[in-house]
């Protein structure tokens, strides 16, 4: 029995390859969060475009809690089983009026997970409609599997810091628009072909991703990552085990992130991507 996602839901995620909306946080929670973002922005500047563009639920406690927030959690269960870990997250902020946008990309491209089952859940903090950039999903097109990579869409206002990009152009699918309120999220899985264009609105648009696995899945190469399990066990010992950040050990908690960050871009750069630390 589902605990959070309807029957419909799961059997339209394997088919289509993602599910939107599903409303997770409250406004209180939205609020702490997006206040969360503003402050670290605030206070840490280029966080999230450097080293916070990967792993950052290891590094603050309040990210870690948004991370494993139970109802979150129990949609990602009925999607991938009741063992889960957490390999990656990445804060999407567009700012109002800016050409920022992200080219059609498979997450898993870089990730290497092998078999892909692995998924993204894209949490809103603010609007995301068509006006303001929302993602936009091929549906169906998890189902051929990794693509190979077109040209580089590198540099200019590709938020993509690897310029991962693919081409749709034989794709007879349209792309479907996810419009989420804050507080919802959209699950993807790994392999669906997704972008999103401009934030033309005039707030920011503010999504934060989330990338879970269960522990029995391998990855492509020989470099070893880590992961956190964040619900059930793991049996299978693929992943080094990372440690939740703990509250007052600013100091511990950045080395530990660091380290992580350190073995995730090794693997990225051994799957083939040369640009992985542009931004530091
Ligand atoms: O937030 C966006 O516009 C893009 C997010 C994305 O590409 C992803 O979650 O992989």
């Amino acid at each position: 029995m589902p605990k959070v996602l309807s029957e419909e839901q799961i059997s339209g995620y394997r088919k289509d390859g993602f599910v939107a909306p599903i409303p997770i946080f409250s406004a209180d929670e939205v609020k702490a969060c997006r206040d969360n973002v503003e402050h670290t922005e605030a206070t840490m500047t280029e966080f999230f475009r450097g080293i916070g563009g990967t792993k950052f639920y290891l590094r603050f406690p309040w990210a870690f809690e948004m991370a494993t927030h139970p109802k979150l959690l129990d949609a990602v269960e009925d999607l991938i089983g009741p063992n889960i870990m957490i390999y990656h997250n990445t804060a999407w902020i567009k700012e109002p009026e800016d050409d920022a946008y992200v080219s059609w990309h498979q997450d898993n491209t870089f990730f290497g997970h092998d078999p892909c089952e692995v998924l993204t859940a894209w949490v809103a903090l603010s609007p995301a409609t068509k006006e303001t950039g929302c993602l936009q999903f091929m549906p169906g097109t998890h189902k051929g599997g990794l693509r190979q990579l077109n040209t580089p869409d590198i540099g200019g206002k590709n938020m993509l810091s690897s310029g991962q990009n693919v081409d749709v152009s034989e794709d007879q699918v349209q792309p479907v628009p996810i419009i989420l309120q804050p507080g919802e999220i959209s699950i993807h899985h790994a392999f669906l072909v997704h972008g999103s264009l401009p934030n033309k609105g005039n707030d920011r648009r503010m999504g934060i991703t989330f990338i879970y696995h269960p522990p029995n899945i391998g990855q492509l190469g020989e470099d070893r990552t880590s992961a956190l399990l964040v619900r059930g066990e793991d049996r299978f010992d693929l992943f080094d085990h990372e440690q939740a950040p703990i509250v007052d050990d600013d100091a511990g908690n950045a080395a530990r992130h660091e380290q992580a960050v350190s073995a995730y871009r090794n693997k990225v750069r051994e799957l083939g991507n040369r640009t992985v630390d542009r931004f530091d």
